[in-house]
């Protein structure tokens, strides 16, 4: 059976500029809060930093010729505030701004749509020497950044994401310590989420007062929480596990308040909210992203896992499409959304390479083809979806993991910075040109 999509749909790849540029004090650019984080012994899995990851700062041309190869119509890439603001407000540092003033040149006279976040992550560390998030006036630097950024390439750029993720931004990076800046501390981290949805609504306000023709949005990580059964207790555990999660941010951006859940959960300690916070942090949108990797299954005694039979990434996520469908549905159901894209979905799974210089690498073909399928149904139920990116065009630095998991549709050999496009990059092409999808065998 064949899964044909819209003509104009928005077929990607994604990347972030941590996770791929390298170049960390190159040019002027300022310490990142990944940089320090990295920099820090123990703190990643393999002692890796981003240092050099993809070397994309200075392979840029090569990685712009990759996507043309591949016939993608779009490139999601998140910008580096201490590239270009190296104290995160204050001094520009041009070089920076120079380097994705051409990466979207060069992104348009190829014809691929640029879809640009301003953040993913890596905070300037000066900023968060003054508190990070917790600060409001972090806020009001990243409006400025927004705006300073949306002046200079709002002319090529139509599509602004505030934030990518804040909840693992909020929770990895604050209460795990597992990402950076590496604290674990509740009270931190959930002043940090609130901080980051008001900084995601005057961001907004910025990027619109810069150039109202532009389209802003945001991207949540979003996970369903499947109940491990029909029992009242399992199923009550799993919606208690959405309204604490997802709902957090998608009753926030979607709705305008927190879930009551989220206050039973905290009590006293919930974040300092401001007169006007909630207003100012459910803008209207005009897209919001989507980023599915997994689902959870949820018990009241405790999530299932492993869920037998079922397979896993190299994440330890488990690989569940027919989730992506009833996640879409769901959100379509209980919020009042403006077009989905779905801003990454991929997988991690072991890759070699073969005798024949090739990665075959069916796993990871088969998850992506399983997703788009989920996808192109979930459509036809009703939800408005618009593009898809993988995650991710590159294999990368991926976080606290370093480089021990590959997430590309293209190996990057560290050693020599050697790009070879993998099995399912080569699929993707083809679903790209064909603008539709094979069931069955590729
Ligand atoms: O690599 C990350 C990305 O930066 C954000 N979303 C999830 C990906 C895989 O873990």
């Amino acid at each position: 059976m064949t899964h044909t999509f819209p003509h104009n749909f928005l077929w990607g790849a994604a990347t972030a500029s941590y996770q791929i540029e390298g170049a960390w004090d190159a040019d002027g650019k300022g310490e990142s809060i990944w940089d320090r984080f990295s920099h820090t012994p123990g703190k990643i899995e393999d002692n890796s930093t981003g240092d050099v990851a993809c070397d994309h700062y200075r392979r840029w041309r090569e990685d712009v010729a990759l996507m043309r190869r591949l016939g993608l119509k779009a490139y999601r890439f998140s910008t580096s505030w201490p590239r270009v603001l190296p104290c995160g407000r204050g001094r520009l540092e041009p070089r920076g701004l120079d380097f994705y003033d051409h990466l979207v040149d060069a992104l348009c006279a190829a014809n691929i749509e640029p879809f640009l976040t301003l953040y993913h992550w890596d905070l300037p560390q000066a900023l968060q020497d003054e508190g990070g998030w917790t600060n409001r006036d972090v806020c009001h630097a990243f409006a400025d950044y927004a705006a300073l950024m949306v002046k200079r390439l709002g002319d090529r750029v139509r599509y602004w994401t505030t934030f990518n993720e804040p909840a693992v931004a909020a929770f990895d990076g604050n209460l795990m310590g597992e990402h950076a800046p590496g604290i674990q501390d509740p009270r931190v981290a959930y002043q940090v989420a609130h901080n980051l949805m008001v900084a995601h609504g005057l961001a907004v306000q910025a990027v619109r007062a810069a150039r109202p023709d532009v389209d802003a949005g945001i991207v949540l990580n979003l996970w369903t929480s499947d109940p491990a059964s029909d029992s009242p207790a399992d199923l009550a555990a799993a919606e208690l596990a959405w309204q604490r999660g997802e709902a957090l941010f998608l009753d926030a951006v979607f709705k305008g308040y927190y879930p009551s859940a989220v206050y039973d959960l905290l009590g006293g300690a919930m974040p300092e909210i401001r007169s006007g916070d909630m207003a100012l942090i459910t803008q209207e949108l005009d897209y919001v992203g989507v980023n599915f990797y997994s689902r959870n299954l949820v018990g009241a005694e405790g999530n299932v896992n492993p869920v037998p039979g079922a397979e896993y990434t190299e994440m330890g996520w488990e690989v569940c499409a027919p989730a992506l469908r009833r996640l879409l549905n769901r959100i379509n159901r209980d919020y009042r959304l403006p077009p989905i894209y779905i801003t990454e979905n991929g997988a991690a799974f072991k890759d070699e390479v073969s005798a024949d210089g090739k990665i075959h690498d069916p796993r990871r073909l088969d998850y992506l083809k399983n997703h788009f399928i989920q996808t192109r149904l979930a459509m036809q139920d009703g939800v408005d979806v618009r593009g898809y990116f993988v995650w991710s065009l590159l294999d990368n630095f991926e976080w606290g993991h370093g480089y021990s998991k590959r997430f590309g549709i293209v190996r990057v050999n560290y050693e020599t910075q050697e790009r070879v496009v993998k099995d399912s990059g080569e699929w993707y092409a083809r679903v790209i040109a064909a603008n539709a999808v094979e069931e069955g065998q590729p």
